[in-house]
């Protein structure tokens, strides 16, 4: 069934944005589409969006607002097309709008929306998801990654009775207060290493060390291990662009997390089904406490997911005293999207193959940088990837900073120009899927060659 929008004429608009329209239908087109869109949102919406790091402000420029999508390709309101590396920031692992997954989401809802009640198809996914994850014996929905880390740490601070939690400088768990302090992705794009909101007397419990760093975890360790809940931490970080975690520092963070009885959280929202069957933790052999899930597990429905061992687990709410709620939570369209294309990614197991292209697109672009003597490093796993512009690898989110804005705003920017989509900033990491196929990465390619 296509449902057809009303011709743009016939649209409704409210005050602020009626000049642009009216410079429309005058016939002069004096904006695009997008920049008419983003102009009219700005009105109801804070910054015209609904999620910061889609603003461009990093990149400068308009957003560009999407209409539809399919496989390697988004398609913006001007009609310009896009081969997409952000793919939703993660969950379209086999291409946007698979054929299958949305026939998993519309049968679904043939026989209702959402009930807050059990449904049979959760405990399909739960048991999924523990099968795969190799730390997972329980795990609890919710509607978002935020939500999952947000559970994970009440958690941890209610099975432990302490406060002290420890984050690693410029991972990022989702807008969850206790772990926004130093946090990369959003925060970082906008300089916001401490957004105003958060209470001091809650942020004093938040410790932060650098990424890596060993010697700095131990430091701090020592004095603060007998008042400690949790480590959390993104093993591959994903939010200070793509910097994979280093065997040893996440040993030490296992080893030290077991001898004091605080909890190791590893955030997976990203990683999880991103850079293999059974997440970071399995490509480490490492196994944390507590996982928090998100984005591929909803196959691009609202979702997010936390579990670890039983004992643990079972001191949520109705079986024990943390209480953790939802009213969406296990919402039976996310439910069949996520375990529909979790089956898929069964059967193909595609990480091998999404590395490999991640990796062609990368020494491509390495080798048109090398040309243009621009400083130019890269980085893959499974289906995520991460470059910056800098002559040496960054390990941690001060190197990041350290590495070349100008020569990322416009590398973004002619990418775009050429239809090539990026993630706009250099603290976010980049997404690949099944759908990017050779003939896409050469295309791809030859664009760049030619920027
Ligand atoms: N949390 C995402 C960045 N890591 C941004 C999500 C969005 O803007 O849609």
């Amino acid at each position: 069934l296509m449902i057809r929008r009303p011709p743009r004429s016939t649209l409704d608009r409210s005050s602020a944005a009626s000049d642009v329209y009216k410079r429309q239908v005058g016939g002069t087109w004096s904006m695009t589409q997008s920049e008419a869109l983003f102009e009219r949102a700005q009105t109801r919406i804070p910054g015209g969006v609904n999620s910061p790091v889609r603003a461009f402000k990093a990149v400068g420029g308009t957003p560009r607002f999407m209409e539809r999508s399919d496989g390697a390709y988004i398609f913006d309101a001007d009609g310009n097309k896009y081969i997409d590396y952000v793919l939703s920031w993660g969950p379209m692992i086999m291409g946007h709008n698979h054929p299958q997954v949305r026939d998993a989401v519309v049968q679904t809802a043939q026989d209702g929306l959402s009930f807050g009640c059990p449904t049979e198809i959760e405990i399909e996914l739960a048991e999924r998801l523990c099968d795969l994850v190799p730390s997972l014996e329980q795990v609890r929905m919710t509607s978002s990654g935020t939500e999952a880390t947000m559970s994970c740490i009440r958690l941890a601070r209610g099975v432990t009775g302490k406060d002290k939690i420890i984050n690693i400088t410029g991972c990022y768990h989702g807008h969850v207060d206790s772990l926004l302090i130093k946090a990369g992705s959003g925060v970082s794009t906008f300089g916001l290493p401490d957004s105003p909101g958060i209470p001091k007397d809650l942020a004093q419990h938040t410790v932060t060390v650098p990424f890596n760093d060993i010697d700095a975890f131990e430091n701090t360790y020592k004095s603060i291990k007998d008042d400690l809940a949790a480590v959390i931490i993104e093993p591959i970080a994903g939010n200070m662009g793509f910097i994979p975690g280093e065997i040893e520092f996440l040993k030490i963070l296992r080893e030290a997390t077991s001898a004091c009885g605080a909890v190791l959280i590893f955030d997976e929202v990203m990683t999880g089904f991103r850079v293999s069957l059974g997440g970071a933790q399995e490509i480490y052999g490492i196994q944390p406490d507590l996982t928090a899930l998100g984005k591929v597990i909803g196959g691009g429905l609202p979702v997010g997911a936390f579990g670890g061992k039983r004992e643990i687990m079972e001191q949520l709410a109705p079986s024990g005293p943390v209480y953790q709620a939802g009213t969406l939570s296990g919402n039976p369209l996310a439910v069949a999207a996520g375990t529909c294309l979790i089956q898929r990614l069964i059967e193909l197991n595609p990480f091998e193959e999404l590395e490999l292209n991640a990796k062609f697109l990368l020494n491509g672009i390495k080798e048109v940088m090398i040309q243009k003597g621009i400083p130019f490093v890269s980085n893959q796993i499974g289906g995520m990837f991460g470059f910056f512009f800098a002559e040496q690898q960054p390990r941690n989110f001060e190197d990041v900073v350290e590495t070349n804005d100008k020569n990322f705003e416009q590398f973004f920017k002619q990418s775009l120009d050429q239809g090539i989509y990026f993630a706009p900033s250099k603290f976010e990491a980049g997404f690949i899927s099944t759908k990017h196929s050779a003939s896409v990465l050469i295309n791809v390619l030859s664009k760049i060659q030619a920027l």
